[in-house]
């Protein structure tokens, strides 16, 4: 909702942040979502779909830096990664910095969103859109998984909340998928909302992904525009051991890697498997 100099998050019932306006950029129905992007004194520039925050130039390093580089140095040697969804490019971005991965795949459904981000938030993308390394598929997350002769190490769903275009990438049917185009000690890690606010999020993945993989478990980040406590990112893999790697191996990775994060560090990858009893409640099949 858009009132004067303001705006308010509609993605909770009864409970929203709300955000000073300095100036409404670009306001669009667009062929799958509604999409505004908009100026603010207290973290600059923000992009919300369907009424939801979904990133902001302050404060986006921490989802997409923990996003891509917890499951990518927890492998150790990805060398192909798909992201679907992801279209403000930040993910890719961070996907980019490590210098063993050779190609990425980004299956977007909604090329507006690619465009209009490329445009307004140039710092999330960094240039990533034209990497050589990347390739850029504008279409459908669900289809692609389930029919692509690529195999990828690491798949990261960067999608907005189940409701929406995104709700398939929280079904059975997309977590097979994702299985079928995973190698050998692949990992799969995914947005997966507030539990504290979206309880029902973390329950249902856990018993969605039952069936395709040995070992699931949930990682957390705090992320300020994600309100209501710590976002949870789901985590799929078949080998436990994958999240349960000793800080020394991450560090030995990270310094490896020669990246620069902010939020980001092997303390961090390794505190972040560590969930509340709120939450290790909640998973029960
Ligand atoms: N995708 C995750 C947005 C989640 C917002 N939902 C919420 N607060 N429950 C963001 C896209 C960034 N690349």
């Amino acid at each position: 909702m858009i009132q004067q100099f303001k705006f308010s998050e509609t993605l909770h019932s009864g409970y929203a942040q709300t955000f000073e306006v300095r100036e409404v950029l670009f306001e669009h129905r667009t062929e799958h979502q509604h999409l505004v992007i908009f100026d603010t004194p207290s973290f600059g520039r923000v992009m919300a779909l369907d009424g939801a925050i979904q990133t902001t130039e302050r404060d986006e390093f921490i989802y997409h830096e923990m996003l891509a580089h917890v499951p990518l140095f927890a492998h150790g040697q990805a060398r192909d990664v798909l992201i679907v969804g992801g279209g403000d490019g930040g993910m890719l971005r961070e996907v980019l910095k490590h210098p063993g991965v050779e190609r990425v795949v980004m299956v977007e459904i909604d090329r507006s969103v690619i465009d209009l981000c490329t445009h307004y938030f140039p710092n999330h993308s960094q240039g990533a859109f034209d990497s050589p390394r990347a390739e850029i598929i504008v279409g459908d997350g669900v289809e692609y998984v389930g029919s692509t002769d690529r195999r990828f190490d690491v798949v990261l769903s960067d999608s907005t909340d189940p409701a929406g275009p995104a709700e398939v990438l929280f079904t059975e049917r997309f977590y097979s998928g994702v299985k079928r185009c995973l190698k050998e000690g692949g990992i799969f890690a995914a947005q997966n909302g507030l539990p504290f606010l979206q309880a029902d999020e973390v329950t249902n993945t856990y018993k969605r992904l039952a069936g395709h993989f040995q070992d699931r478990w949930f990682f957390a980040a705090a992320v300020p525009t994600y309100v209501g406590g710590i976002m949870t990112l789901a985590w799929a893999s078949d080998d436990k051991a994958l999240r349960q790697l000793p800080v020394e191996v991450i560090a030995e990775r990270f310094r490896a890697g020669g990246l620069k994060t902010r939020y980001y560090n092997p303390e961090m990858h390794v505190a972040s498997f560590a969930l509340p009893q709120y939450v290790v409640d909640s998973l029960v099949d």
